[in-house]
């Protein structure tokens, strides 16, 4: 099949999850083309089967906000009829699926006919879309969508508690290439460059937005390295890190804690972390998690949105109450100060990873854009 793949290029996990999406499709022999404004962070392979194809916004000065959608729904049309493209998938609801939705009317008038697959991912449904600005289009555009996914099954209820839906949403969970993971393992890991053989490593990786509750982690560890030596390693940027600099400063925990900022190697880290850190308030799925986990990396995080689908209390780590730094600092100190418990729990982390294989999951979407082409 020649499949479009709409998304967000930057360091998010929509974006990752599209990217790998793509790779693992043009393995399997498909054609694959990236319509996006920037090539994204993880895509590093082009090549006859897979192509990225950039959207360009020319500045105006009448516009005080450039008019992106219309660039990329032209881009659409261009290159669906460029190449051939027998099925739009859009990653993140805003303004992707408007975009696609529009691209797939001008081509009609030509009479191509092009479904659209739209994929929600989290903040285009609890946080961005369901803000009555955009809840309209929102709505609209999930519902003229031909075939639409969800990346757990707390984000669909969400999706279906917030929006007037009509259209059937399929929950097709987030994926790793769990071999990957494993390479990462293998190689040469470099410990020793950041912590010494006495210290357990904690890891949190994200775009350090509010979402995040950056200063939690923070806060999580401070409890956690007052009983037991470690490191904290904070992978990426965005608008929290600054305020958790300050906050790592009047703590007087400067010395363990290291800001690494944004990583496209992020199975490298991983692979001699100890703990993984999600707080977050609010998350779809949490694939920062899952990557944590095929590294066999136990995670300690919020019970919130889809991460119970994810991380399973008391077996790949444990969960609590969003804020309660107190519950999550106390169970990080239970796996990480006994050598045989951490062990088990690295090993069912990486266990029930398995689970979210690409191989068992890259097939669903294959039979959607089947469905969608033949609808
Ligand atoms: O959470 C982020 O910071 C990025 C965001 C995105 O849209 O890229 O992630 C969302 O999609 C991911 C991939 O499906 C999910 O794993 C994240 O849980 C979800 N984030 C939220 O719901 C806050």
């Amino acid at each position: 099949m020649k499949i479009a793949i709409v998304c967000y290029p930057t360091f998010g996990g929509s974006g990752v999850v599209a990217t790998e999406l793509g790779i693992a499709l043009s393995r399997r022999g498909h054609e694959i083309h990236f319509i996006t404004y920037k090539q994204p962070v993880r895509l590093d392979l082009l090549g006859s089967t897979i192509h990225f194809h950039e959207v360009n916004v020319p500045e105006y000065p009448l516009f005080h906000y450039q008019p992106y959608e219309l660039a990329l729904s032209s881009k659409l049309v261009d290159m669906v009829k460029l190449h051939g493209i027998e099925v739009l998938h859009v990653h993140y609801a805003i303004p992707h699926a408007y975009a696609a939705y529009m691209a797939k009317q001008m081509l009609a008038t030509e009479g191509i006919h092009v479904p659209i697959v739209t994929t929600l991912h989290g903040t285009d449904i609890t946080l961005v879309g369901s803000h009555p600005f955009y809840k309209p289009a929102v709505t609209f555009s999930i519902n003229a969508s031909d075939v639409v996914t969800s990346v757990s099954q707390s984000l669909k209820d969400d999706t279906l508690r917030l929006f007037d839906i009509t259209n059937e949403i399929n929950v097709i969970p987030n994926f790793i290439d769990v071999k990957k993971y494993e390479a990462a393992k293998e190689a040469d890991c470099q410990r020793h460059l950041l912590a010494n053989i006495s210290e357990r490593i904690v890891t949190h990786v994200s775009n350090f937005r509010k979402v995040k509750r950056i200063d939690d982690v923070v806060k999580i560890f401070y409890r956690i390295q007052k009983h037991v030596p470690s490191k904290l390693i904070m992978v990426g940027d965005g608008p929290e890190r600054k305020p958790a600099e300050q906050l790592v400063k009047e703590l007087g925990i400067e010395e363990n804690v290291i800001f690494l900022g944004k990583s496209n190697e992020v199975d490298k880290i991983l692979c001699f972390s100890d703990l993984f850190l999600l707080p977050s308030e609010t998350e779809s799925f949490g694939l920062a998690a899952l990557e944590a986990m095929a590294s066999g990396v136990p995670v300690i995080s919020s019970n919130t949105g889809g991460i119970p689908e994810v991380n399973i209390d008391g077996v790949s780590g444990y969960l609590a109450n969003v804020g309660d730094v107190d519950t999550m600092g106390d169970k990080a100190i239970s796996i990480l100060e006994d050598e045989s418990v951490l062990n088990e729990f690295k090993k069912s982390a990486k266990e029930i990873a398995k689970k979210f294989d690409l191989e068992a999951i890259v097939g669903d979407y294959e039979q959607l854009y089947i469905n969608a082409i033949n609808l």
